[in-house]
């Protein structure tokens, strides 16, 4: 088994699509094994995107991924990390296939709805980023 870390954007949440994207983390087969809402402060915002923190889009992005609460996750599956990128489709919506979340409800590539960890690495960072060990049951 394996753990990756996934955030519902804050366009999701406010379009109120928290409860069909869990549906959909569900019947795809993930254990949720850690999930709260929260709002994200400028600097947990930067922090988390700090690998970014050089490219065009960082503060636009900063500025979208603190604008309202996120929905921040841990999921549990077989392949977990390479199955919830499949199950959130291309980073671009334009590109992401049919089905995936990306394609059903994002808007760009900045407000694209969903994150999820890229690696073993990052979604180790990731995970402790947002989560103590007792908050993963
Ligand atoms: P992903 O791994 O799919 O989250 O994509 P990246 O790590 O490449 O990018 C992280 C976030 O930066 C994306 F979710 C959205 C944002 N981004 C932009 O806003 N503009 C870009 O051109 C590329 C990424």
């Amino acid at each position: 088994m394996e753990r990756t870390f996934a955030i519902i954007k804050p366009d999701a949440v406010a379009a109120n699509q928290t409860g069909e994207i869990l549906t959909i983390i569900q019947e795809a087969g993930f254990r949720v094994v850690g999930m709260k809402m929260k709002r994200l402060s400028r600097i947990e915002a930067e922090g988390f995107y700090a690998v970014h923190r050089e490219r065009p889009f960082f503060a636009s992005l900063v500025k979208f991924m603190t604008e309202g609460p996120v929905v921040v996750m841990v999921l549990e599956a077989r392949d977990a990390i390479r199955k919830w990128r499949d199950t959130m489709g291309a980073t671009n919506p334009a590109n992401a296939a049919e089905g995936t979340i990306r394609k059903r409800f994002a808007q760009s590539i900045e407000r694209n709805c969903v994150h999820g960890s890229d690696a073993p690495e990052t979604a180790a960072v990731e995970i402790a980023f947002f989560f103590s060990t007792s908050e993963l049951l």
